[in-house]
Parts: C-alpha cells; sequence; structure tokens
C-alpha cells in the first residue's frame, strides 16, 4: 500500500488517493452507489489529474468495492435540460482530456461492472488492466440516452465502430476474455490482483524516458487522427526532440557502454 497524500488531493472525498514513489493511485472511493459517476466526482478527477504531484510519473485509476464504476450518476440526470445537458458532457470532456492529455501514462485496474460512463473513463486512460471478473457494458440505449463521456470518440479506437454500435443497440455484456481480444484491454489477470498488477505496470512506465512517455501519450493519438503524409513528419519532429534529450543521450551511452538492461523476453 503506497502512503496517503496530503493537501488538495486528500481533500478530494470521493477519490482515496495514495503514492508509491513515482506512481500515483486515485481510487474512485464511492462503493455505495458502485462509483456512479456524480458531478462532484467528475469535478473532483479533474481536479486530482490537474494537481498530480511532482515527481509523479505515471498513476492508476480504480474502483472501491464491488465493482469499477456504473457510469453517469443516473440520479443526478432527471432534471436536465437541453443547455445542461450539454455543459455537463463538455465537463465531463474536460475532466477525461485532462487524463489522456495530462502530464503521466495513466493505467486503468478494472474489475466487476465497467459500464457507461465507467467504460468511457476507462478509455480515457493509456492501459487497461481487467480482472477475470471485469464485465463491459454500454447501456446507455437501454436508459435512453447516448454516451457523453467521450465514449464515441474513445472506443470506436479501441475496438471500431461495429463493435461499439453492437453493445450499444443491443445491450451486449463482454467478459474480460473477450474484451482483451478486441482490443479493449491490454492485461487480465486473477480477480482481486488488477491493482497490484497495475501498479506494477504503473512502476515499468515510470522508468521510461518522460519525454518518451509524453510523446506516446501526446503524439500518438494525434498522428493517428492526420494523414499518413501529415502524420510521417509529425512523427519526426517528435523523434528528433525525444531523442536529442539529455535524458535520451544517456540511456543511448549506457546502453553501448553494456550497462543497460537488455530487452529480454518475460521482461
Ligand atoms: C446507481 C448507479 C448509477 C448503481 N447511478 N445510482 N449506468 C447504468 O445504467 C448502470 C446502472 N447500474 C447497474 O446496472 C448496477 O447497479 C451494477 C451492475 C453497476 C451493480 O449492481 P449491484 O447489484 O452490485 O448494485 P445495485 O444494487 O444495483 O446498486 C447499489 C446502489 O447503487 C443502488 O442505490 P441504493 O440507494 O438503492 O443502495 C443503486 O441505485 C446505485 N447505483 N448504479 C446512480 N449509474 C456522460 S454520459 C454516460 C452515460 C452513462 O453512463 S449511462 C449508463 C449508466
Amino acid at each position: 500500500a503506497g502512503q496517503p497524500v496530503t493537501g488538495l488531493l486528500a481533500s478530494l472525498d470521493l477519490l482515496r488517493i495514495s503514492r508509491s514513489g513515482e506512481v500515483l493511485h486515485v481510487c474512485l472511493n464511492r462503493p455505495e452507489k458502485r462509483n456512479a459517476i456524480s458531478d462532484t466526482l467528475i469535478r473532483q478527477l479533474q481536479t486530482a489529474f490537474i494537481h498530480i504531484p511532482d515527481g509523479v510519473r505515471a498513476a492508476v485509476i480504480s474502483g472501491a468495492g464491488e465493482h469499477f464504476c456504473a457510469g453517469l450518476d443516473l440520479a443526478e440526470l432527471v432534471e436536465r435540460d437541453v443547455g445542461e445537458g450539454v455543459l455537463h458532457s463538455r465537463m465531463w470532456h474536460a475532466a477525461f482530456d485532462q487524463i489522456q492529455f495530462g502530464r503521466v501514462p495513466v493505467v486503468a485496474a478494472l474489475h466487476g461492472a465497467v459500464v457507461g460512463g465507467g467504460l468511457e473513463l476507462a478509455s480515457a486512460c493509456h492501459l487497461r488492466v481487467a480482472g477475470r471478473d471485469a464485465y463491459f457494458a454500454l447501456p446507455e440505449g437501454q436508459r435512453g440516452l447516448f454516451v457523453g463521456g467521450g465514449g464515441s470518440a474513445r472506443i470506436p479506437r479501441l475496438i471500431g465502430v461495429a463493435r461499439m454500435s453492437d453493445m450499444m443497440l443491443t445491450g451486449r455484456v463482454h467478459e474480460a476474455a473477450a474484451a482483451e481480444q478486441m482490443g479493449l484491454v491490454q492485461y487480465v489477470c486473477e480477480p482481486g490482483t488488477v491493482v497490484e498488477r497495475a501498479l506494477a505496470l504503473a512502476a515499468r512506465i515510470a522508468r521510461n524516458a518522460p519525454l518518451s512517455n509524453y510523446a506516446v501519450m501526446h503524439a500518438l493519438p494525434r498522428i493517428a487522427d492526420q494523414s499518413q503524409s501529415e502524420g510521417l513528419f509529425t512523427e519526426s519532429l517528435m523523434a528528433a526532440v525525444a531523442e536529442s534529450t539529455p535524458d535520451a543521450q544517456e540511456r543511448l551511452r549506457a546502453f553501448l557502454d553494456k550497462r543497460a538492461a537488455k530487452v529480454e523476453r518475460g521482461g
């Protein structure tokens, strides 16, 4: 277990945030409502990711209790008019953009229900690890809703428009193994070990050069949105910036001096 944080991050009462060295662990902490995302919770998530403490190089998001996240807090939706609906969705976009396009890579540790806005949150992270007990669904269609937390932009980039349409039209629920096969999650592990696995991956990520991680987070999705010609040009600029940093120069020297690890299987 990590050290509890102090100050502003400790004041966010719907999150439980701790730190182990260079890894920040942000746990959704509203288990009695299955971590349903209320306006307060979405604002607290945004605040947490704006104020990542100095020295943190990677983060994990998990959920307390039986489920990762039941999505939008449906109790808050009933009274909203059209204009408020747009602003509400934009508030989610801002919060999840802060996660996707922030300072550090974020690993989602998923168990139990990962549904609706919970899947949108997971898809804003850079890697997803799921316990075998995790399941994935987009029940918006059944509730008379559409996705509003960036899911229509992010989820098809992971699994394609056809699979997302199927999930929304038929209410199909995918188990962890199927989710891995379709690229929705990158790792599947035994139930109960998912946070530990996500923290280990985050610690591994934290050892990379920060600018290489930043390039993965910020350049890769943009290049994917560009034409091949523009993408290759962007790539050349990003590559030149990354490889000219003192950090990269030292890492290259370390390899040539045989001080650095080789690529190894199982690593
Ligand atoms: C909630 C929510 C919620 C639970 N909003 N209160 N999301 C959904 O359509 C999923 C709705 N939730 C469920 O299907 C189930 O709750 C679960 C499968 C996630 C979990 O089942 P279970 O049996 O463990 O818990 P429960 O008994 O259903 O729920 C426990 C409590 O949490 C209960 O409240 P209580 O006061 O009666 O104890 C539930 O009402 C409450 N709860 N989920 C509010 N989502 C930006 S757009 C995003 C659009 C969406 O996300 S749409 C999908 C919404």
